[in-house]
């Protein structure tokens, strides 16, 4: 395809002076009368934080932050982002669970060529779904990841939905040592396992930061996994939680349960009843504690628990004609031959095809090509013993059933394939393109565990 021609920096008044380091955005504001744009200036650069107390962490930034700034729109509005690159390296933006135009993709020589240092590049789309989403580079992931390249984006709903509060909980584990020195994001037997953890546990950038909730109020909580590898499972014990939505899109509401598993790239949206001022709630990773959520005395009178969410406009399969697609995803195991010269470890495939990143060819033997308009179902059967998150980009799947366990069905874009786990989910080829299909463990897709789709 022809790619858009990559904007070189020089002359653009205003950048320079930021500076490297200084990150920094802008909300372009002040059009009262076309309030349907939000517009960001959106740098990437590298800042340092204080992520181990006492010693400095040389990140990458967006916006200033690590995890990135906040992106907001609201939902059919056009979002506009002018990307500026003032990192060492080439990168780019994937927008992620957002069903844009392939263009606005973020996938390097498939949707664009990479932004250089120095240059920017303006994404531009309209975005369908409300919902939590994010963003992040879609090359080098597991270095730019690593290194603080994640960001929230959320679109509202057009219309009040009953939740008056709301807060967004990153969650991130950071490769440091003890002294805030990165570590090696990828251990190549890690990588053949469940992926190389980072060390330092974060929400919001912090380790085990107090988050001060209204009392009495039923807020809306955001939480994003935006980690590289570690699947949360995610608890809030003796508190009063419903889940609204999940990765993006709503559900009936119902309680949180014990545990929730929530895979990287995957979103969980709740609705937390604030207990009364004083009282803390732990938010937890299976037995440690992410976070303290304190109640702190509110002036508003007590809130109810909102309706379910509005559904977003999503096209139902047609499962009475839907083609069925096999898609094995395995183990590969041997040291391929391309290490030895130089080349990337091959530990995953998906029915026996490992992607190779370091070849831009791949995307040109798509794995499966769909016909627009058509519904598929997709069967995805892990035979590994460890678990995926597998997702798709620019169209959102329903999840049907599972061998391993009870389905609600409902729409995604990341669904967390446990060990040994058959789901099928099904969609409609609804977007022309060639669309990234991976898992969310940087580390796998990085060793093979993706693929191209076509829809044509
Ligand atoms: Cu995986």
């Amino acid at each position: 395809m022809n790619f858009t021609r990559r904007q070189i920096l020089a002359g653009l008044a205003g950048v320079s002076v930021l500076g490297l380091g200084a990150g920094g955005a802008r909300y372009w504001l002040g059009r009262p009368d076309e309030a349907k744009t939000h517009d960001y200036e959106l740098i990437a650069a590298p800042l340092d934080v204080e992520l181990v107390p006492g010693h400095r962490t040389f990140v990458w930034a967006y916006g200033g932050q690590a995890p990135g700034l906040e992106l907001r729109a609201r939902q059919g509005d056009w979002l506009r982002v002018r990307f500026v690159n003032h990192l060492p390296e080439p990168s780019t933006i994937h927008w992620h669970g957002i069903r844009l135009p392939l263009e606005m993709d973020g996938v390097p020589y498939v949707s664009q060529l990479p932004v250089l240092p120095g240059e920017y590049f303006d994404y531009r789309f309209r975005v369908p779904d409300a919902g939590s989403f994010w963003y992040h580079p879609h090359i080098a992931s597991g270095e730019q990841l690593g290194r603080g390249l994640v960001g929230p984006l959320i679109v509202e709903e057009r219309e009040p939905t009953g939740f008056r509060h709301e807060r967004t909980l990153t969650l991130k584990s950071w490769h440091v040592d003890a002294q805030g020195a990165f570590s090696a994001f990828s251990v190549p037997r890690e990588a053949a396992r469940g992926g190389t953890p980072g060390r330092l546990t974060t929400v919001n950038g912090e380790a085990v930061p107090t988050l001060e909730l209204p009392a009495g109020q039923i807020v809306r909580l955001r939480i994003l996994n935006l980690d590289n590898t570690l699947t949360y499972r995610l608890g809030l014990p003796d508190a009063e939680a419903r889940i609204y939505a999940l990765d993006g899109h709503p559900v009936a509401p119902r309680p949180l349960g014990e545990e929730y598993w929530l895979g990287p790239g995957m979103r969980l949206e709740l609705g937390l009843r604030v207990p009364a001022a004083g009282a803390e709630l732990s938010l937890r990773n299976g037995p440690l504690r992410l976070a303290t959520l304190k109640s702190v005395t509110s002036g508003e009178v007590s809130g109810d628990w909102p309706a379910a969410l509005p559904a977003n406009s999503l096209a139902e399969p047609d499962l009475a004609q839907a083609e069925t697609l096999r898609f094995n995803i395995e183990w590969a195991g041997a040291l391929s031959e391309s290490v030895t010269q130089g080349g990337g470890f091959k530990f995953w495939q998906i029915n026996g095809q490992a992607w190779d990143i370091g070849d831009r060819s791949c995307a040109e033997r798509p794995i499966a090509t769909l016909r627009q308009g058509r519904s598929y179902v997709f069967e995805l059967r892990n035979v590994s013993q460890y678990q995926h998150p597998i997702h798709l980009h620019g169209m959102a799947f329903k999840v049907l059933d599972s061998n391993r366990r009870t389905i609600v069905p409902y729409f995604t874009d990341t669904y967390l394939l446990g060990r040994n786990e058959t789901a099928r989910v099904a969609l409609v080829a609804d977007n022309p393109g060639v669309w990234m299909f991976h898992c969310h463990v940087v580390d796998h897709m990085e060793t093979g565990l993706m693929a191209a789709i076509k829809v044509a």
